[in-house]
């Protein structure tokens, strides 16, 4: 059976394909998927906080209701993402408990602190504006469940991108304090956006057999540098500029050349030593407590449920 199905499981990635949750597929691809799409949930989950936090202080009703709705996008992002997740086998219950006993990673970005409203802004054009850039490749995921999320997913980042863009343009185009408060958030933001994308590709330990298995299109360098390629007339634009001294035009590669970023700062957030990291976590490991009543009325519901309708 394994070897029909290995074969069945080669010819569908050769193919370009789909292998949907019943197919037979190798353990290390499902292990690998798993490790992302659980990884890309907890991204979601976590990355609502810095966003959270400004929603009592958006400077008007408007900003407010946008900022509500984006932070609402994020958490149905994740609970989409746990259940193509759970497509592979494993529950939401044991990849939550990945994240809050820390076997799990989240993105990098969202450990460093949203400091002042213009952030809510450069979030949105530089965050979402990388996420994009790294999903919309994943909506040919050979995996058919993560694909077809990431087609919904994208819609909505690309909405978040834009409400984020348009705040920087506002706060660029009024008072010099707004338009400085712009610019430092954008400076303080570009670098850890940019590192989104991962490890260069020579650290990437994953690449190579994701790329095989058509989970990821394109390399993490190559994501990268399509993204700097996207915003630097996208900068113009704003009237801002990227904190980058080394960011030029190389009419030979018809790309953006840019500066070195620290990959030590890197895996320092990543493991754990970033400058909100012990707060993301504690906050998570609260809300998930506080939420210990929803989840045992549900499961008390759908008990009842199942016993009145098999009754
Ligand atoms: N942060 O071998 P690779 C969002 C880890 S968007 C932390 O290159 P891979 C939307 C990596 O896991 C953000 N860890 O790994 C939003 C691996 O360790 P492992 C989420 C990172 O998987 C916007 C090791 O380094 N997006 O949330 C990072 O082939 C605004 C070696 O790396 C996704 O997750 C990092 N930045 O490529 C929400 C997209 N980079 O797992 C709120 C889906 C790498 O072996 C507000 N994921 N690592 O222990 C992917 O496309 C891939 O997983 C990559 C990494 C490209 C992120």
């Amino acid at each position: 059976i394994e070897r029909a199905g290995q074969e069945h499981f080669d010819r569908i990635v050769a193919a370009d394909s789909r292998i949907e949750p019943r197919d037979w597929m190798p353990e290390g691809y499902r292990k690998t998927l798993t490790r992302q799409i659980s990884q890309h949930a907890h991204s979601e989950i976590i990355g609502m906080q810095p966003e959270a936090n400004w929603i009592t202080r958006a400077p008007s009703l408007k900003r407010k209701a946008i900022l509500m709705a984006k932070v609402q996008d994020e958490a149905g992002h994740g609970l989409y993402l746990y259940s193509a997740a759970e497509t592979l086998g494993t529950p939401r219950r044991e990849l939550n408990q990945q994240l809050l006993h820390g076997r799990a990673k989240y993105s990098s970005i969202f450990n460093y602190p949203a400091r002042t409203w213009a952030d809510m802004g450069a979030i949105g054009w530089l965050v979402d504006g990388a996420a994009i850039a790294n999903q919309v490749p994943l909506c040919r995921c050979s995996y058919g469940p993560y694909g077809r999320a990431m087609v919904r997913v994208c819609k909505e980042e690309s909405f978040h991108q834009r409400q984020g863009w348009e705040i920087l343009h506002a706060l660029s185009h009024g008072t010099p304090a707004q338009k400085q408060m712009a610019q430092d958030a954008v400076d303080r933001l570009y670098a850890p956006a940019l590192m989104m994308f991962g490890p260069p590709d020579s650290d990437s330990s994953n690449s190579d057999q994701s790329m095989a298995w058509n989970i990821k299109r394109f390399s993490n360098d190559e994501l990268r540098q399509r993204f700097v390629d996207m915003i630097v007339p996208q900068a113009e634009a704003l009237g801002l500029t990227l904190p980058d001294p080394d960011l030029k035009w190389n009419e030979e590669r018809g790309h953006y050349d840019f500066g070195p970023l620290d990959w030590d700062e890197f895996w320092r957030v990543v493991k754990g030593g970033g400058p909100l990291n012990a707060q993301r976590m504690q906050r998570r490991r609260e809300a998930h407590a506080e939420g210990a009543w929803v989840r045992e009325a549900a499961e008390a519901y759908a008990a009842k449920h199942t016993t009145t309708t098999t009754a």
